[in-house]
């Protein structure tokens, strides 16, 4: 035992040689942009939907700098960034950006530096976005690459680079605080007007917006990876004559898998391998969503949500293929998510702990219960309440729906089946689980699940299994943040001494509650 400890010790001690510190700022602006034709005021990192590119190695540690600029009084004026799937060890779980349980959100004209080492090996396709009410639906959205220099995948593809990501999302016109304002007056979750491809979008009787353009070469195998940024819709991936091979699940290596069209609940990610195998032309990459009653919104047209895969040598023009939704019919070889497999099969822990959450919405009402609870934002940041000495459930409002965990367990969670006309895409922060049970299909496996960090909720049941062995609050809400804005959220709060043994805040960190709650309320 001991001779296996220095050796681990020894492995990890020779990592920082080869790992970088990667600074990033964020300007965060409200900015004018029109990325499906209409113009509309933005919340923006650097001015832009979507945000800047960051990209980083394998051990790397990313530091990222947000200046709140934000001025614009239709749409929130504080902010705060999650990075959406990345490992977060214990010690920097302050810096997770989750706000009212990891954090306070940073104040408009105020900075914060956000440093997260990116351990664990971790590489993969994630993003980042505001996690401060449904913000991000204004546009604070962008890619977040962990290369990997030792792919084990590696020769399977010959290019991937900052021209291979594709991240689609569902776009509105109005801006939140309005479109907030209607859900809760309604019930009724706000319909998108658009879905954008690369920031790039058109809607029903809107300007001719030019289609976001893939250039490829004849006979290249890329390796596209695709981020649904969407706070609600689901999309529809695929590409005309073409295959795709699934080699990523949400930043998990799975074994090679070759489908023609893949759906991408929120959050969700999936690296796929194109071959550039066909006559030199242009193709549709075919992007249709769904989310909620289209009649509810006339400007949606989802037949419009694409882009174009564009051989070096053909003309700069529209593919002359028909603008379909995809493959149908017997054509149609779609991914069925219980059929992914790790790349590395192993047997998932047997649980110690189970925990059945019923999700169930108030008729007519934005309001969403997780066993009988919606979930409200406390004042006091769990973590702050941990660090200031919480032991029990009954050290945490009722409505923060704080499950109180030991470390060093394994958890499993069972979503019953559960009637709702759309499927609920739960992420767990910091860490990833075992999918034993997808909503994809009634198998139960435990023999070689896939790990990711977002997967459905719905009609046919879900169940999950993860590790506290790195303890802390942890986030576990529904991804279509309108839901989770409704309540539809719990904190996983895994082993609260260890937590506080472990965690050493910065002075800077801690001064965020008292500087966010001194705001006037339209500044928060
Ligand atoms: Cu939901």
């Amino acid at each position: 035992m001991k001779l296996l400890v220095s050796t681990v010790v020894a492995a990890f001690l020779a990592l920082p040689a080869f790992s970088d510190t990667i600074p990033i700022t964020l300007d965060i602006v409200n900015a004018d942009g029109a990325p499906d034709g209409f113009n509309r005021s933005m919340v923006t990192a650097n001015g832009t939907y979507p945000g800047p590119l960051i990209t980083a190695n394998k051990g790397d540690t990313l530091v990222v700098t947000v200046n709140n600029l934000l001025n614009d009084p239709t749409m929130r004026r504080s902010t705060s960034l999650d990075f959406d799937g990345l490992f977060v060890n214990t010690p920097d779980s302050f810096n997770e950006g989750s706000s009212f349980v990891t954090t306070c959100p940073v104040a408009p004209n105020a900075s914060y530096t956000y440093t997260i080492p990116l351990v664990d090996n971790q590489t993969g396709t994630f993003w980042y976005h505001s996690q401060l009410s449904v913000q991000y639906v204004d546009g604070l959205r962008g890619a977040l690459i962990v290369y990997d220099p030792e792919d084990p995948l590696q020769g399977l593809y010959d290019v991937d680079d900052e021209t291979t990501i594709w991240q689609v999302g569902d776009w509105w016109h109005n801006t939140t605080l309005p479109l907030l304002a209607g859900y809760v007056a309604t019930g009724i979750v706000p319909v998108s007007d658009t879905g954008t491809f690369n920031g790039v979008g058109r809607f029903n009787s809107g300007p001719e917006v030019p289609f976001f353009v893939v250039n490829v070469v004849q006979g290249t195998r890329y390796r596209f990876r695709i981020i649904n940024t969407s706070a609600r819709n689901v999309f529809t991936m695929s590409v005309d004559s073409h295959n795709m091979t699934i080699i990523e699940t949400d930043g998990s290596p799975t074994s090679p898998m070759t489908v023609n069209s893949i759906d991408l609940l929120a959050g969700q990610r999936y690296s796929v391998v194109v071959e550039a195998n066909q006559p030199v032309a242009n193709y549709w990459i075919n992007a249709p969503y769904v989310g909620g009653d289209p009649t509810r919104n006339l400007n949606q047209n989802a037949t419009l949500s694409r882009a174009i895969l564009r051989y070096q040598g053909a003309p700069e023009e529209d593919p002359t293929s028909p603008m379909s939704l995809g493959p149908a019919g017997a054509e149609l070889n779609a991914l069925v998510e219980a059929n992914l497999r790790p790349l590395v099969a192993s047997p998932a822990p047997e649980p110690d702990i189970n925990i059945t959450l019923n999700l169930v919405v108030t008729a007519g009402k934005a309001q969403w219960n997780i066993n009988n609870v919606s979930y409200l934002p406390p004042d006091v940041p769990t973590l702050v309440k941990i660090l200031d000495g919480a032991n029990s459930t009954d050290d945490f409002n009722v409505t923060e729906n704080t499950f109180v965990l030991p470390a060093n367990k394994i958890v499993q969670v069972i979503f019953p089946p559960s009637v709702d006309d759309e499927e609920h895409p739960f992420h767990l922060h910091g860490n990833n689980f075992w999918l034993i049970k997808s909503n994809s299909s009634e198998e139960i496996n435990t023999e070689n699940p896939i790990k990711r960090d977002v997967s459905g909720v719905g009609s046919t049941g879900t169940i999950m299994r993860f590790s506290t062995a790195n303890p802390g609050p942890w986030f576990f809400h529904c991804h279509i943040f309108w839901h989770f804005q409704a309540g539809l959220a719990t904190v996983m709060a895994s082993g609260l001494d260890e937590t506080r043994e472990q965690v050493h805040p910065t002075q800077t960190w801690t001064d965020l509650c008292p500087a966010y709650d001194a705001l006037p309320s339209d500044l928060q």
